[in-house]
């Protein structure tokens, strides 16, 4: 195979992220083979808390809770709680009433809607009336949906009764630390028990009630994520520690996500020069920590009022004032039928891919490389390289294919033409990958592309994605032995951190 990219050493041993080893097992994507029937019957359409399910399935976020009640250092409160969306970004606010309306009529519009979530944009345990009315509202009228929550975990012991007899089943607390000294320079204060807490202190009563609080939930056989937010020189190593305690207490799934810090959020991390990680250091330290728990590597840091696919936002189609115009009808048989056949084409797809893995048994190489992935969902590779505003990133080795991340890039296209600076910014979110998989690609583009090392692949339009990397991956490996590939140990990549907070003068984000 002749693939005219640029030539430097061949190392076919190489292996320079470490990663998985339990082969077909890893990451948040383990089947019903990896877990027991009640576990599995949680997860299997819960988008965040099984990686193959957010390729099919949606959530949606209700921004019905305004009010926090400690200070993170990555927040800014004019914008949406950093705990669980992206900073910078504004929601649209509802009265539970308002939000149950919205609830109804998205999970009529897009029957695949399994979750729904209350994120903020506060912190929903600090306004525990309007959270627990909304879930209330929406258990009574869609018993279908699945009822999640995320917390900064400070109020968590007291309000475990409440999740428990409402039946929220799947709860996230953000976990930055464990050890005050730590905490101490990511909190400046917490406001517990009627007075203002700081420094050491404040970290300390954060922590004992976000460890108590997740040992009750799991206790009562409540499935719980961790967040912890990734902050260089302040708990990158520490978070190790974290997910030691996590994973003791019970805790299913850790999602490390990245630091986004920036000067225009306002936010004393990004007022004080404080960096996010690369996507290098940020795969390398979810790598450390991925052992017997799962980690979540497909996270968006989605919006407190998000509606759709991870990474497809329709929020702009479901604003109160489209809402309060629209006649709902809410059909669970419709629902039922529509996921039905959703069920069967990720059938067809993990099938799929599980053939191709028979066949990468005979491969000796403990090669693993880096895949970048135009996708709109199902599993499939359905984008064009141009419209693309964000890349799956996989793994690829013998063991499997593996999801490791996403790349948010601005879109290349242009009605028509291409635009030079989109397609730079691109490169350097992509350049870790040795090829990009997408529907089609434009001969502009693949140019720069070959020309960077990165090999555009548009032979797989339409087929599954997993299949396809694997089919790519046993090529390259024969490739390489053939002399007519050679592997090139690729640079890091850039988390963008301007593609992830753009938002118009309404704070809607672009
Ligand atoms: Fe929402 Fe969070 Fe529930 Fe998911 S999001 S409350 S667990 S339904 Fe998911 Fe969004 Fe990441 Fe959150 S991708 S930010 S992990
Ligand atoms: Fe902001 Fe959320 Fe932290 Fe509260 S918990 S300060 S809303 S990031």
């Amino acid at each position: 195979m002749s693939l005219n990219l640029p030539v430097l050493i061949a190392m076919p041993g190489a292996d320079p992220a470490g990663g998985c080893k339990a082969k077909g097992s890893c990451g948040s994507s383990r089947g019903p083979q990896d877990m027991d029937p009640e576990t599995w019957e949680k997860v299997k359409n819960h988008p965040c808390y099984s990686e193959e399910a957010h390729h099919h399935y949606a959530r949606m976020h209700v921004a019905v809770a305004p009010a926090c009640n400690i200070q993170c250092h990555y927040c800014n409160r004019k914008y949406d709680c950093a705990n669980e969306s992206r900073p910078g970004v504004v929601s649209e606010r509802l009265t539970p009433e308002d939000a149950a309306k919205k609830v109804l009529a998205v999970a009529s519009a897009i029957p695949q809607m399994t979750v729904l979530g209350i994120a903020g944009p506060g912190e929903p345990l600090a306004n525990p009336d309007k959270t627990f009315r909304t879930f209330e509202l929406v258990a009574e009228k869609a018993p279908d949906i699945k009822l999640c929550l995320s917390t900064n975990g400070l109020l968590l012991p007291d309000s475990v009764a409440r999740i428990k007899a409402l039946n929220v089943d799947h709860v996230t607390i953000t976990i930055n630390m464990i050890d005050p000294e730590v905490g101490e320079r990511i909190y400046p204060w917490v406001f517990y028990k009627h007075k203002r807490w700081k420094g050491r202190d404040a970290a300390r009563i954060l922590s004992d009630r976000q460890l108590e609080g997740l040992d009750l939930l799991t206790s009562h056989g409540i499935l719980c994520k961790v967040n912890s937010v990734m902050i260089p020189g302040v708990n990158n190593d520490h978070l190790v520690e974290v997910n030691r305690k996590v994973k003791s207490l019970g805790a299913f799934l850790h999602n490390i996500m990245p630091l986004i810090s920036a000067p225009e959020h306002g936010t004393h991390y990004g007022l004080t020069g404080q960096r996010g990680p690369t996507a290098q250091e940020l795969k390398a330290l979810q790598d450390r920590c991925e052992g017997q728990m799962n980690m979540m590597r497909h996270c968006r840091q989605c919006r407190a009022d998000a509606v759709g696919l991870l990474g497809d936002d329709r929020s702009q189609e479901f604003t109160l004032e489209k809402i309060r115009e629209m006649d709902v009808h809410y059909d669970l048989e419709t629902r039922q039928n529509y996921q039905a056949t959703v069920e069967a084409k990720r059938l067809a797809t993990r099938r799929a891919k599980e053939e191709e893995l028979t066949a990468l048994a005979e491969i000796q190489s403990e090669l693993k490389i880096l895949i970048a992935v135009a996708t709109k969902g199902q599993g499939i590779i359905n984008e064009h390289f141009g419209h693309a505003r964000e890349f799956q990133v996989y793994e690829v080795s013998r063991e499997g294919s593996k999801f490791v991340g996403h790349r948010r890039v601005d879109m290349y296209c242009q009605g028509g033409y291409g635009e030079e600076d989109a397609l730079e910014t691109l490169m350097r979110a992509i350049r870790d990958c040795v090829a990009v998989f997408a529907s089609k690609i434009g001969a502009c583009p693949k140019e720069t592309l070959k020309a960077a090392g990165i090999e555009p692949v548009d032979r797989y339009a339409h087929a599954f994605i997993e299949q396809s990397l694997l089919a790519y991956f046993k090529e390259y490996v024969a490739g390489i032995w053939s002399g007519q590939v050679v592997h090139v140990s690729r640079g890091d990549a850039t988390i963008r951190t301007g593609a992830l907070v753009t938002v118009d003068a309404a704070g809607r984000e672009g």
